[in-house]
């Protein structure tokens, strides 16, 4: 029977899924997970990423995500599985986050020697140690710099599907290039987390696909080439250092000799990987347009499919390419998991006790606000990280559980209007979406009916089914996407949560006050302290 395997290379760990298709039987044939602040700790990483005293940095080693594939490959061989089966492979891996190579890569990478580890081998082909990645807001000037040389942020949004954003590729090249030019000059090429570990896969340079692409602030949406405008104003030379682009379905390579002789797999198709959001669009089974999705990991994420790119005019969102060769709209928070988990530990709780808190605490909280901003947020831009509570008591373990949960569902609730969907239905993906009582809140917020699904983990599983996507395709068959994602990715139909008109009509109140209590902390709008009053009485 054939196999397909994803791997999802994201902040916190490495995943991986194999899917094992015969006709109409599919089935999940093996599911692993590593973390790597558990696995690899000798790196140092505090949930994936270096500590840092500045809270605006944001980098991991490279070399992680190298030993972790390793690793995970060495599981895959113990696992029984009959991998003489393997028809392809493709990736998932978290957007925006670079990786600098020397010349030596090109040469390198195709002469692996399968008795060494990999990771000593690609050791001496970096040009940089570190990688910055997507919660990284340090580089706000060179955003300023590269809006400014394309002729403004909107002219930028309606090229490459954003405005300038601190953690897109763009300004992290530039900010590289102006701190260490001859680091910079001695880099052959820059590649995303994705393309890189295509790359070792296959033993040459990988191809980026659109969807990945689009998070650098580089390429132009609709031709899914690089527009130069933006190529020229980021950084000397770039043009030949970035790698070429390609359809998201596109056979990249097979797996090089390394492989095959280090753990005894077959020459299996390398299909282009992508980023974790757009390979989650297909793993959630978001298709077709109309529904949304939101992925409750490290990041925040609540997206969806578009026909057309709708660019966001508040420059709030982004327009990512798909992989089914359409668009998608995003909107990104980078105070997810780590702000709930940040609460519950605060107050000693575990999530049982959390979701015990919230089941006993009214919808609404009282007209008690928190804005989650304990690293700085991505949505809306807040670059001085802190805290901030309206009418809440900082001591009060419940009021903060509420308010943690129901302020980061309203955020998403009012910075996902840009994409002008009629939201009734929700797909629930991520670590957090196995929290129903969170994913209730959720349901109450949006006034939509919110589906867990049978693979929890969307962009290792969304990679699995590109590699089967894209294998049939360079075979020739006439697979569609619908097909592909047969049996894969159903909502379970038992898990639906359903909104309550009751509690949805008092957070259609309560997200108008939370929308003036982030104008508030932006210092953009009044002080909401007697729109929280009059909310509050209105609950009595
Ligand atoms: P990544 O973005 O790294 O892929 P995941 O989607 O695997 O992250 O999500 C990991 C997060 O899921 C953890 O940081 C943890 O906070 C959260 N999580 C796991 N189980 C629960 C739970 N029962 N309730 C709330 N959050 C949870
Ligand atoms: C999306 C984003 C995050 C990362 C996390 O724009 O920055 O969701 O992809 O892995």
């Amino acid at each position: 029977m054939a196999l397909y395997l994803g791997l999802d290379s994201s902040t916190q760990s490495l995943s991986a899924i194999v899917l094992e298709v015969d006709g109409d039987r599919r089935r999940v044939a093996f599911e692993s997970s590593m973390a790597f602040d558990e696995t690899l700790p000798q790196y140092g990483t505090r949930h994936g990423v270096l500590p840092s005293a500045d809270t605006t940095t944001a980098v991991s080693p490279p070399l992680m995500w190298v030993e972790a594939l390793e690793l995970m490959m060495e599981r895959l061989k113990q696992s029984g599985l009959d991998l003489g089966q393997l028809r392809a492979i493709s990736g998932s891996a978290q957007q925006h986050g670079s990786v600098y190579l020397n010349s030596q890569a090109s040469q390198m990478l195709g002469a692996l020697d399968p008795r060494r580890s990999l990771v000593e081998q690609i050791k001496p082909l970096l040009s940089r140690n570190e990688s910055p990645i997507w919660m990284d807001s340090s580089t706000s000037t060179e955003c300023r710099e590269i809006e400014a040389a394309v002729g403004g942020n909107q002219a930028l949004a309606q090229r490459t599907g954003s405005r300038a954003f601190e953690r897109f590729t763009g300004a992290q090249i530039r900010k590289f290039s102006k701190r260490d030019p001859s680091a910079y000059a001695a880099t052959d090429r820059i590649h995303l987390v994705s393309s890189f570990l295509a790359s070792l896969l296959i033993g040459q340079h990988a191809p980026l696909d659109p969807g990945d692409g689009s998070g650098m602030n580089l390429m132009d949406l609709a031709a899914r080439g690089w527009w130069t405008p933006a190529v020229t104003a980021t950084a000397p030379d770039l043009a030949s250092k970035l790698p070429p682009l390609a359809p998201a379905a596109t056979v990249v390579g097979t797996l090089s000799r390394y492989w095959q002789e280090r753990f005894g797999l077959p020459p299996a198709k390398v299909v282009a990987w992508s980023g974790d959001n757009p390979c989650s669009l297909v793993g959630v089974g978001l298709v077709r347009e109309g529904r949304l999705a939101i992925s409750l990991g490290t990041s925040d994420t609540v997206f969806g499919l578009m026909r057309e790119p709708r660019v966001d005019a508040t420059g709030t969102g982004h327009v990512f390419g798909a992989p089914t060769g359409d668009y998608m709209g995003l909107t990104c928070f980078k105070n997810g998991s780590l702000a709930r988990e940040h609460v519950r530990d605060r107050f000693g709780l575990s999530w049982p006790t959390f979701s015990e808190s919230l089941r006993r605490t009214p919808p609404g909280n009282g007209g008690r606000i928190m804005l989650p901003w304990l690293e700085p947020e991505i949505t809306p831009t807040v670059l001085a990280p802190g805290i901030r509570r309206y009418g809440l008591d900082p001591g009060d373990a419940d009021g903060n559980v509420r308010a943690v949960v129901e302020s980061q569902q309203m955020a998403m609730a009012l910075h996902s209007r840009w994409m002008n969907v009629t939201v009734d239905t929700i797909h629930a993906t991520g670590g957090a979406a196995a929290n129903r009582d969170i994913l209730q809140v959720m349901s109450d917020v949006f006034g939509a009916v919110v589906y867990q699904l049978q693979v929890g983990n969307s962009a290792a599983l969304g990679a699995a089914l590109d590699a089967l996507h894209g294998a049939a395709v360079a075979d020739g068959a006439a697979l569609s996407w619908d097909e592909a994602i047969e049996g894969f990715v159903e909502p379970i139909a038992r898990s639906a949560l359903r909104p309550d008109p009751a509690r949805h009509a008092v957070y259609k109140e309560l997200i108008e006050v939370y929308a003036a209590c982030e104008a508030h902390a932006l210092g953009r709008g009044a002080d909401p302290a007697s729109r929280l009053a009059e909310f509050a009485a209105t609950l009595e």
